[in-house]
């Protein structure tokens, strides 16, 4: 069975992804800063009879962790066939003259530099081995620019580009790339984008119906399961409630 690399695999739709990839007997590689909820989720995947997932805990801001992590990887794995680069934030929602440097730095280094030096790394092996799959977790907000998205929406801006290059530059290489660019999801997105505060968090998910990470997971699945002759270039999927990046139709 397929091994597949997932990067933010503690929370939201990197965690429910593995899940539903281990239901499928996907051998996985699980990353994330917080091990404790690593560890959780590897018992979660062995009482389903998975196979055991190996656990990374490293930061993709960091470059020498991204390096040791892929190493450590590769010595117990011949090859990684897929990565899922899921790994990434939102930080403030604020007009760009009120914007936080120090947010916007977490941000770009999270949401670009760290997917690519992960996807460097791991592109450097699937070419070794003439084949691989590597999906971006893009957004909406890589589609559009709502108000006060502004660095937020350029990141994302940015993997939707970086999608777009690498199928140019792994065209040789037999290796298909792909994103998904999901609407308002629920997950911790909005609790980390407002710093803990949950009542507002809370609100982005009123009164409609909010995807769900399982949702994600199964256009993921959709795209990993495809024939080796099929490159999805991209899944753009909202709430019902959501027509684009500024009409989310929220009852009061
Ligand atoms: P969550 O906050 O629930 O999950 C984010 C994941 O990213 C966590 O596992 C977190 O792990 C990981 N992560 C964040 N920063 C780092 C870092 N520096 N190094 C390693 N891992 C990191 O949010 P979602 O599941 O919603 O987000 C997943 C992806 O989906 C993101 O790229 C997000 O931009 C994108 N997205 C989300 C949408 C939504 O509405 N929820 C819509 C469109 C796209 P840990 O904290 O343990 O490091
Ligand atoms: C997350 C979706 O619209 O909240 O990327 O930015 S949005």
């Amino acid at each position: 069975m397929k091994k597949v690399l997932i990067t933010g695999a503690t929370s939201g739709i990197g965690r429910a992804t593995a899940i539903s990839l281990a239901k499928e007997g996907y051998h996985l590689a699980l990353t994330g800063r917080r091990l404790k909820k690593l560890q959780t989720l590897h018992q979660e995947i062995c009482d389903l009879n998975a196979p055991e997932p190996i656990l990374l805990q490293m930061d993709v801001k960091e470059e020498d962790q991204i390096k040791k992590g892929i190493e450590t990887l590769t010595e117990q794995w011949e090859q990684i066939d897929i990565l899922i680069n899921n790994a990434g934030l939102s930080l403030g929602l604020d007009p760009l003259h009120k914007g936080n440097l120090e947010d916007w730095d977490t941000m770009m280094n999270t949401n670009v530099r760290g997917l690519l030096i992960v996807s460097k790394a791991v592109a450097n092996t699937m070419i070794k081995n003439g084949s691989g799959q590597i999906i971006n977790i893009s957004s909406i907000a890589g589609t559009q620019v709502y108000p006060n998205g502004n660095v937020y929406c350029a990141s994302k801006h940015a993997v939707d580009a970086l999608t777009k290059a690498m199928r140019v530059d792994f065209l040789p290489y037999g290796i298909r790339v792909s994103s998904v660019s999901p609407g308002a999801v629920n997950t911790e997105f909005s609790s980390v984008r407002f710093k803990g505060d949950i009542e507002r968090a809370n609100q982005v998910y009123d009164g409609y119906q909010p995807l769900v990470a399982e949702d994600i997971a199964a256009s993921i699945l959709h795209i990993v399961k495809s024939p080796p002759h099929v490159n999805i270039n991209d899944i753009l999927i909202t709430p019902t409630a959501q027509a684009n990046a500024y009409n989310l139709h929220q009852k009061k």
